[in-house]
């Protein structure tokens, strides 16, 4: 038996009130969403693509209600029900809309898994939100995830908690089955006065303290900013968007991502990998007018544009967010793509900005935009929670009808996070201008951002030292002109051990401990001394940030 969804924190009733009666949340679930836009737009594309088996796919509104229905049936098969918690982990393939969709239906709650995520954080997602099921695909890129499902079946097992089932989508039919009594999978809405006020699913922090957190979305407050992602984007029937980046992320799922297209009738184009090359191809095929891209990615696009020279005329708008644009990249969108720029600065535990279609390039090249709702609360704040004036680099703490106000089965965490007051604090450092645009200018949490993929440096330098030869460690961001930030872990060895090359000693450790691909560290130092700091809170954080000054000097850029 799986334990109840535990009660996590909420919106206090008198914000509630105040959200629907603006009318910012309303009653439409994700259940009504799926069969409304399924029916509305029937005959419309709905997703194109690629299928586990790499066979293409193009499906119509109607055939992807059917799909979603399939797979709901298939995932009630194997014993989801209502309320129930599924890791999914799939990559850009047409099942995972299915999937996703198809748990909507019925009301369970898809967890969002990423394809680079190994045994290690799966185990973790499926303990702390007692999973009933793992959805995967067979084998993708090489990397076996049936087995990796047994691996975690074995660690959840041996820690007295129940395995999830395994769903291997590449194991389904390319035509869905007949669908079978229930119709659907889909049941009756759960028993409550606002369904669409429960949790419907679980999205996964970057990460500051460990392993991911799991935020906890409700169709009210994510349909919510949806709607208003998809009206400032401009979305409609017309707009054919090119998904490249990770499904399951929240921007490309939300900001307007694949629910705002679906919610406006248009069509989402399932790039198979992220390489300029299948995207340039799979704009031209499909006309596509839309994309969302990291900074490294958008930089690849540039460059690859200037030799290839593909046909991108179709594309209207390429969005960037995840991490800081340079100003420097900025304008080559419009003059190498020849789109429109728009900047997202977002966050999945709620807060999304853009820069508007219509705003000066001023404005556009060189913030990262504006919340979407007057209903955003933004603080920008010093050292002791103070306001700072505009234009003054401050904290950023938000509050507002979209963003959680705790993560799922995290107390401790919580208290750090967020403000008596319910603001949560978003560890990024701002400048806001008076016209309401901020401007992105550091950031005052633990956590490395390698080309729009957060990685907490407390997770890697807690398996690190999980290794005997290893005294100490941690995990810093250095500079990388095409990622950002890229890892640099500098290990102090235990001083009466002689490990000649501890360095590659450690990247297969961390590999074979069942690390996600992008959390692997890309440098690893080995120092016998660590610098001095001030003993107290902070003295881990400032040693990451004394380390990170010196090999930023000593170690050439990446
Ligand atoms: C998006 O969401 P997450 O949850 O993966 O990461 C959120 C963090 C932000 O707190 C900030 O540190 C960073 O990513 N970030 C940016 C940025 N967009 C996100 N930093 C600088 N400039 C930007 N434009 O990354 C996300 C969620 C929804 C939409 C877009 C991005």
């Amino acid at each position: 038996m799986r334990s109840p969804l535990m009660r996590v924190p909420s919106w206090p009733e008198e914000f509630r009130a105040r959200y629907r009666a603006a009318g910012c949340w309303t009653g439409e679930t994700f259940a009504d969403f799926v069969r409304d836009r399924c029916e509305r737009y029937a005959e419309r594309t709905a997703v194109v693509g690629t299928d586990a088996n790499g066979r293409s796919v193009r499906w119509s509104y109607a055939e992807l209600g059917r799909r979603a229905s399939a797979a709901a049936d298939r995932l009630a098969a194997a014993g989801v029900t209502r309320g129930d918690r599924v890791v999914v982990t799939l990559p850009n393939i047409v099942e995972y809309v299915a999937v996703v969709l198809g748990l909507f239906r019925m009301g369970a709650l898809p967890v969002f898994g990423l394809p680079s995520h190994r045994a290690l954080e799966l185990t973790h997602f499926c303990s702390l939100s007692d999973a009933t099921a793992l959805v995967v695909v067979g084998e993708w890129d090489g990397h076996d995830f049936r087995a990796m499902h047994d691996e975690v079946s074995a660690q959840l097992r041996s820690a007295g908690q129940e395995p999830p089932e395994l769903i291997d989508v590449a194991t389904w039919p390319s035509a869905p089955d007949p669908p079978t009594v229930s119709g659907s999978g889909a049941a009756d809405g759960p028993g409550t006065a606002h369904p669409a006020e429960e949790v419907a699913f679980l999205q996964l922090s970057g990460g500051t303290t460990g392993i991911s957190k799991l935020i906890p979305r409700t169709a009210a407050d994510y349909l919510y900013s949806v709607r208003e992602s998809a009206s400032i984007c401009g979305l409609g029937e017309s707009t054919v968007l090119l998904v490249s980046l990770p499904a399951a992320h929240n921007f490309p799922m939300s900001s307007p991502g694949i629910l705002g297209v679906l919610h406006s009738g248009g069509s989402v184009v399932l790039a198979r990998d992220p390489s300029p090359r299948t995207a340039f191809r799979l704009i031209e095929q499909e006309r596509c007018t839309m994309a969302s891209l990291v900074p490294p990615l958008a930089q690849a696009w540039i460059s690859a544009a200037r030799r290839r020279t593909p046909d991108l005329s179709s594309l209207d708008v390429v969005q960037v967010g995840g991490a800081r644009l340079s100003d420097a990249v900025a304008p080559q969108i419009r003059e190498v793509l020849g789109a429109r720029l728009q900047q997202v600065f977002g966050m999945a535990e709620g807060l999304v900005n853009y820069t508007r279609l219509d705003e000066p390039d001023g404005l556009v090249l060189t913030t990262q935009g504006r919340p979407i709702s007057e209903y955003d609360e933004v603080r920008v704040v010093d050292a002791e929670d103070r306001e700072v004036a505009d234009g003054e680099e401050g904290a950023l703490l938000t509050r507002g009808p979209y963003t959680i106000r705790g993560y799922y089965r995290a107390e401790a965490p919580n208290r750090d996070s967020f403000t008596a007051d319910g603001f949560y604090r978003t560890g990024d450092l701002v400048r806001r201008l008076p016209s309401g645009h901020l401007v992105v200018t550091g950031r005052d949490k633990d956590q490395i951002n390698r080309g729009g993929e957060k990685i907490a440096s407390e997770e890697i330098e807690g398996l690190a030292l999980s290794h005997p030869d290893v005294l100490d460690a941690i995990a810093v961001g250095l500079p990388d002109q095409y990622l950002g930030e890229r890892i640099c872990l500098v290990v102090r060895p235990e001083p009466d051990r002689e490990v000649p090359d501890l360095t590659t000693v450690l990247g297969t450790y961390l590999r074979a401990a069942g690390l996600a691909t992008y959390k692997i560290p890309d440098l690893i130092t080995v120092l016998d001394d660590f610098p001095e700091t001030h003993v107290g809170k902070n003295s881990r954080r400032d040693l990451r940030r004394t380390l990170a000054a010196r090999l930023t000097d000593q170690v050439p850029a990446g």
